[in-house]
């Protein structure tokens, strides 16, 4: 069982995508172990895009992540990681797969709705910027036997 860091940007709040996108990971059977509403400060944004510094698109970047609240989330199954970025699509807003959430609601990368960790190191470095432990859940999933 695998644990991932997924965050819906302000972007994504702003449009009243949090419960489509909730849903959606509902609906495939993943587990929620942790959520927090919240208004991502630069340092935080700095830590969390740290391997972007130095990029085109970094300072443009965190002044868009910390500009209004996001919701953070931390989801856990089977291949959890490679999972929800196949439902996330690709970066590039016309790469992005139909049926994809950047395919289906984004229109420009930079505007691309919702962040997932993209290997194990990377989702548990992510967790610990944004979650201290006892405020991941730890619980029962009934429905898992049937995923
Ligand atoms: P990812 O979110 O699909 O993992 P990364 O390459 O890690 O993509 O980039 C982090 C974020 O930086 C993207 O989700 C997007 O918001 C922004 N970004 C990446 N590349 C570009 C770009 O070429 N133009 C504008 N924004 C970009
Ligand atoms: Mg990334």
């Amino acid at each position: 069982m695998e644990r991932t860091f997924l965050m819906i940007k302000p972007d994504g709040v702003q449009r009243g995508l949090i419960g489509e996108i909730v849903s959606r990971l509902e609906r495939k059977g993943l587990q929620l172990v942790a959520a927090k509403f919240l208004v991502v400060t630069k340092e935080t944004a700095e830590k969390h895009y740290e391997e972007h510094k130095g990029k085109g698109f970094y300072e443009p970047l965190l002044e868009f992540i910390s500009s209004g609240p996001s919701f953070a989330m931390v989801w856990q199954g089977d291949n959890v990681i490679a999972l929800t970025r196949a439902l996330i699509g690709k970066t590039d807003a016309l790469e992005a797969l139909p049926g994809t959430i950047r395919s289906d609601f984004a229109v420009h990368t930079n505007f691309n709705l919702i962040h997932g960790s993209d290997s194990p190191a990377n989702a548990a470095r992510e967790i610990g910027i944004f979650f201290s432990p006892s405020e991941l859940v730890d619980y029962e999933h009934t429905i898992q036997r049937w995923v």
